[in-house]
């Protein structure tokens, strides 16, 4: 009970974190807010009109009105206003045959029109929020490998259709050296009826994030739009993304993430009040902010949610802000972690991520990647991961590891290449630390440094394990006894200040040694030899696969190894306090 209150406190401190927060913007920009309201001041504002039915009113751009969808070209298509779209009976086998070619329905987005219409679905709220009329341009920076066609071009014409033209300025194809030619040619014919199209093509696959980076290079607005390649922005998506950076340079904006179904392909709100963040191993996640919040905080369902973390796909961010920071982690190969990378440095750096519920844009979300990687995908991934919690964590890296990861620990295995650059950067932008992150941005994570503290009492001696002079024996337990106080620590090692438990290589027998998180023969698993129970009771060498446990010595006050025995009580051992389950 007074731990779910604790927990309540602590969401309730960030949520009036997150609104304080949203009142420290630039302050010369914040008076100019309160001054527009005043009818002599000069900047004029625009409103966002929003209107909830599904058409909205067409513009005048004679090849591609800015928006489509009271009038669409071809308002019988299949698809058309988002509605799911049905595979004829016959055409059952095509579909299915051509599934693979990206992991959805491609059979059916070749049908839809490229640029068909879609629910605005905007909260009503958005309707009061207003923009200013001076709003920084934007380069929108696609890249992709092999997309489908079909899609690639939806994902072009929702921005063209759908962005203030004297906001956007120019949109950034970089095909991250797709293996199709068919795509190449068409996709030069294709766009070149519109000149905000520019197409950049890598000489080799360089993965997401080098590309974005080379589409960042030559990228001219003032602030970057990252879109994956299967996208469709929604009506209004770009200006509330535009003036939150205008208000902060520091501040990441991100739109809402709605899903284009894989299978009917039809476009699908999602629920409001969604926050990006991670759970360990640093996995993304999305996890919606509790009721009662919303409600303490009265929470209009447009106003700016704060993230730990973002999807990673979508969002703008100032240009030179984004050179500021040092961009992504160059080092970071074809998929994955950049996220979390660019997340992390954002927030310990001084900037903010924020989701922008007034900006909708919907996204195919795919079982499989549809590309191949030049490596394996698992190992891309965790080398990627290992980067970021090296030079992002500090001390919170054991927790990355010992998740399921100790193995990327052995660094004559694994080569995670050279951090030295990356750390010199988070040196140079004075960067926060990883617990400041946690407690300031991400309170409600659970991150305890070690699994288990405390006394380790053994069930069967009635003692407790102390380390004295170098040696180890038994004790009356005593709480208040430096020398009884040890940590299971996330890479499974049994540690008091420098020293842990170990055990010699020739004599089997346990001994002292200098804590190091590489070797494997200082791992102890703690857990119990019956299968369904949750106790845990057994200390397991990890590096023997015979499984052999610590015991109590009855006579000689000592430990030792055995062979493990799930009924020996000299066995079992407890710890005084564990922060795992
Ligand atoms: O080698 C590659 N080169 C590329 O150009 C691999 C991919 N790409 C392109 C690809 O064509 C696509 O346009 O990069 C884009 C992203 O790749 P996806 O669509 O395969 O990624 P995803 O949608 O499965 O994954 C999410 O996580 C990724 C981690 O690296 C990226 O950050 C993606 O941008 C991100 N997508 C989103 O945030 C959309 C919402 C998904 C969620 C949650
Ligand atoms: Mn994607």
């Amino acid at each position: 009970e007074k731990e779910h209150l604790k927990e309540k406190d602590k969401i309730v401190n960030l949520v009036n974190k997150q609104n304080n927060a949203h009142n420290k913007s630039d302050p010369d920009k914040m008076k100019d807010q309160v001054l527009l309201t005043l009818p002599t001041v000069v900047p004029q504002r625009v409103e966002i009109k929003t209107n909830l039915s599904r058409v909205r009113k067409s513009g005048t751009h004679r090849v591609m009105p800015l928006d489509m969808t009271e009038k669409p070209r071809d308002g019988g298509a299949i698809g058309q206003f988002g509605l799911p779209a049905v595979v004829p009976i016959g055409k059952q086998e095509e579909m299915r045959g051509r599934w693979n070619e990206g992991h959805f329905n491609v059979y059916l987005s070749e049908q839809i029109p490229v640029d068909r219409a879609i629910p605005d679905t905007r909260p009503q709220t958005c309707s009061e929020n207003l923009v200013h009329d001076n709003l920084p341009t934007t380069s929108v920076i696609f890249c992709f490998v092999d997309e489908v066609w079909s899609t690639l071009l939806r994902s072009v014409h929702s921005v063209l259709n759908r962005s203030p033209p004297h906001l956007l300025k120019e949109i950034i194809l970089v095909d991250d050296f797709s293996s199709k030619d068919s795509l190449k040619d068409n996709l030069d014919v294709y766009m070149s009826q519109f000149p905000k199209v520019r197409i950049i093509r890598l000489k080799e696959r360089q993965g997401l994030i080098r590309a974005r980076l080379a589409g960042a290079a030559v990228a001219t607005g003032e602030v970057l739009t990252f879109l994956d390649s299967h996208i469709e922005c929604n009506v209004g998506w770009l200006e509330p993304l535009l003036e939150r950076v205008y208000m902060d340079r520091r501040k990441v904006a991100c739109p809402v993430i709605e899903v284009i179904n894989d299978k009917d392909m039809s476009y699908v709100l999602v629920d409001n009040f969604q926050r990006g963040i991670f759970k360990w191993p640093l996995v993304f996640g999305w996890s919606t902010l509790s009721e009662e919040v919303i409600k303490m905080n009265k929470l209009k369902d447009s106003d700016p949610i704060r993230c730990p973390v973002m999807a990673g796909g979508l969002f703008s961010i100032d240009r030179k802000y984004f050179y500021e920071l040092g961009t992504y982690d160059p080092g970071l190969d074809v998929w994955g972690g950049e996220n979390m990378e660019l997340s992390f440095k954002i927030w310990m750096c001084g900037g903010e991520i924020e989701i922008i519920p007034c900006s909708r844009v919907g996204h195919i979300f795919r079982s499989e990647n549809p590309y191949k990687f030049p490596k394996n995908k698992q190992k891309t991934v965790e080398r990627n991961l290992a980067r970021v919690a090296e030079v992002w964590l500090d001390e919170y890296k054991e927790l990355f590891y010992g998740h399921g990861y100790h193995h990327l620990l052995d660094r004559k295995l694994i080569d995670i290449g050279n951090l030295t650059d990356q750390i010199q950067l988070r040196q140079k932008l004075k960067c926060k630390s990883f617990r400041w992150y946690l407690e300031n941005v991400y309170p409600e994570m659970d991150a305890p440094l070690v699994r288990a503290q405390g006394l380790i009492f053994n069930l069967g001696a009635r003692k407790c394990l102390a380390l004295e002079k170098g040696i180890i024996s038994f004790d009356t337990c005593d709480l208040s006894k430096q020398s009884q106080l040890f940590n299971h620590t996330w890479m499974r090692l049994l540690q008091q200040q420098q020293s842990c438990i170990g055990v010699h290589s020739l004599r089997a027998s346990v001994t002292l040694e200098p804590c190091d998180n590489t070797k494997s023969h200082l791992r102890w698993l703690h857990k119990s030899l019956i299968p369904s129970s949750a106790l845990m009771e057994h200390l397991i060498l990890q590096h023997i696969p015979k499984r052999t446990c610590l015991e109590a010595a009855t006579h000689s006050e000592g430990i030792r190894l055995s062979d493990c025995d799930p009924g020996n009580r000299f066995q079992k051992w407890h710890f005084t306090q564990y922060f795992t389950p």
